[in-house]
């Protein structure tokens, strides 16, 4: 089941919540800035185990670490493209984050997975078409794997993002 919700996602009591991060894994403005500031450092320290071990993460790709003092379970981090007009597979790697960070939402026995409106922010993928993707890729992910993933929830913390994301529903 995908849910829209309007909010803030380090406010989700999901068991797990992704996070919208960059290659380095080291931390930035927008939703990776929230979740670094209200999780503390204990996921920087993880972040930084990761740097170390596989020199942080590729676009499309996704990592794991603890949510430290949020809410949720775990912060699954994973890296959008940076909108470069659409011809450079951005639709594709947007789709493979979804994927891999479901991936390792069913590897950790998650039920339930909130995500951001990855790519939509300083990365300026089109709010439409990011949107379209994203539920494309949660939906093809639901019926083709096995898994125990109850709810997927999608938090969207701009007005225009919640519209866009309540029609597709
Ligand atoms: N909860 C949910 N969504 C949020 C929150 C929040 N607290 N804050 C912002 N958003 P962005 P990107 C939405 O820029 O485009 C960082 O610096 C926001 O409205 O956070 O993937 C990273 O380190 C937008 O719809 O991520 C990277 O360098 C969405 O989150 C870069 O930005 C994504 O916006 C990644 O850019």
């Amino acid at each position: 089941m995908i849910q829209i919700i309007k909010g803030d996602i380090t406010q989700i009591k999901a068991d797990a919540i992704v996070n919208a991060a960059n290659n380095s894994l080291m931390g930035g403005g927008g939703v990776d800035g929230a979740i670094h500031k209200a999780g503390g450092p204990a996921i920087l320290e993880d972040c930084k185990k990761i740097l170390a071990r596989q020199g942080g993460c590729r676009t499309g790709e996704a990592v794991i670490t603890t949510a430290g003092n949020l809410p949720a379970g775990y912060v699954i981090h994973t890296v959008g493209p940076v909108w470069n007009g659409g011809k450079n597979g951005e639709p594709e790697l947007l789709y493979h984050c979804y994927q891999n960070a479901l991936k390792l939402a069913r590897d950790h026995q998650c039920k339930t997975i909130a995500f951001p409106n990855i790519s939509t922010g300083v990365y300026r993928f089109p709010k439409p078409l990011a949107a379209e993707t994203a539920h494309r890729s949660i939906r093809d992910f639901l019926e083709s794997s096995e898994h125990r993933i109850s709810e997927v929830i999608i938090v969207c913390f701009d007005d225009e993002n919640y519209q866009i994301n309540r029609e597709i529903v």
